[in-house]
């Protein structure tokens, strides 16, 4: 069936697509829809992901899957968080998000690993025109390197060293941030999380 996938963040969406590959779901994304970008008033990552996917599904009357996801810094009190996309302006710049952030680590004297502990959060929902909804949520655990390292990936990719790996996110071909075969099953929060849902709603052919 079709299934549209509530994101206006491209990188987002490419990996939705590589994830949702192995189901053979036609999948149509918001922005290719022309859909209105809902408000993202929740308090939680979860909030937020029902938020965009509930409104992608009554707007299109198909099931609809979102991403909120962020990242959450242990010496900021968990800043950026949910605040993750809003941390790089109208203009996304994401190395002037990243910039602040290390700007706050070093003010912090958070110069070693152990005080330079973050980790990714994705929540993902599924909604259905009938307001079915399906939930779950997955993180990743790392710490921040500087300067930020690799260009693949988006967002705060470059800054994020994964636990037991010594590349950034921004240093991994999207397969290996993924942990699919042969790289592992489930590295990167998205990915963790999409594990859970396909186990809930997913059926590979
Ligand atoms: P949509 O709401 O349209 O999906 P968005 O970018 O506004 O797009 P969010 O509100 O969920 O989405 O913001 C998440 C931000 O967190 C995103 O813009 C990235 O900067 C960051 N982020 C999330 N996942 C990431 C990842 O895998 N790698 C790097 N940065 C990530």
């Amino acid at each position: 069936g079709k299934l549209v996938i509530a994101t206006h963040n491209p990188g987002k969406l490419a990996e939705m697509k590589e994830l949702l590959a192995p189901y053979g779901i036609e999948a149509v994304s918001a922005g290719e829809l022309g859909l209105d970008e809902p408000e993202e008033t929740g308090n939680d990552f979860r909030s937020n992901a029902a938020i965009k996917a509930i409104a992608a599904a009554r707007a299109t009357g198909f099931p609809s899957f979102a991403d909120d996801s962020g990242i959450v810094v242990d010496a900021l009190d968990g800043a950026p968080g949910i605040y993750s996309a809003r941390w790089a302006g109208p203009t996304k710049d994401f190395n002037a998000a990243m910039a602040q952030i290390e700007r706050l680590l070093q003010e912090r004297g958070a110069t070693t690993p152990d005080k330079r502990r973050a980790h990714f959060v994705s929540a993902l929902c599924v909604a259905w025109p009938d307001d079915h909804l399906e939930e779950v949520e997955a993180r990743v655990d790392g710490t921040l390197a500087w300067p930020p390292r690799g260009t693949a990936g988006f967002g705060y990719d470059p800054m994020f060293l994964p636990d037991g790996h010594s590349r950034t996110f921004g240093e991994m071909e999207s397969i290996e941030k993924h942990g699919l075969p042969p790289h592992g099953l489930g590295l990167s929060h998205r990915a963790r999380a999409f594990v859970k849902l396909a186990e809930i709603c997913l059926e590979p052919r």
